[in-house]
């Protein structure tokens, strides 16, 4: 088993997405082991997102992922970090394959609905940013 970390992305969560998202991601097979909603201050979001910190796009990132509340997922399943980037789909929705969470949800390569976490040590950081051990079991 692994586990890692999701978010459903303010526009997501304001569009009205976030059960049909929780149930694809249900009915994908993975187990809910962390959820909260949660409203990121621009400091949570540039801490998040420290490691691009450098990227043209940080400032715009950061701002809209604190511009509304955010559903922060542990998600556990065998494999979860690259099967959950797989239901995502690409960066960009337009590039993301059909069926994808980002291509159904997503309206650009900002606005893209999911975050997923990219590797076992990020999935580690970033659980770790939003939840607390004892929550998880
Ligand atoms: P992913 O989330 O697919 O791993 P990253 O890690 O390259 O993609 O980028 C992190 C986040 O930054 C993306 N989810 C997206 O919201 C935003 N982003 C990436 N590239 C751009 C870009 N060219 N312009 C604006 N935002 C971007």
């Amino acid at each position: 088993m692994e586990r890692t970390f999701a978010i459903i992305k303010p526009d997501a969560v304001s569009a009205g997405h976030t059960g049909a998202i929780l149930q694809r991601i249900e009915e994908a097979g993975f187990s809910l082991r962390g959820m909260r909603l949660v409203r990121l201050t621009k400091t949570d979001a540039e801490g998040f997102y420290a490691v691009h910190r450098e990227r043209p796009f940080f400032g715009s990132l950061t701002t809209f992922m604190s511009s509304g509340p955010v559903v922060v997922l542990a998600l556990e399943a065998p494999d979860a970090i690259a099967r959950w980037r797989t239901l995502m789909g690409a960066t960009d929705p337009a590039k993301a394959d059909d069926g994808t969470l980002r291509r159904e949800f997503g309206t650009g390569i900002e606005h893209n609905a999911t975050h997923g976490s990219d590797a076992p040590e990020t999935a580690a950081f970033e659980l770790g940013y939003f939840f607390r051990s004892v929550e998880l079991g």
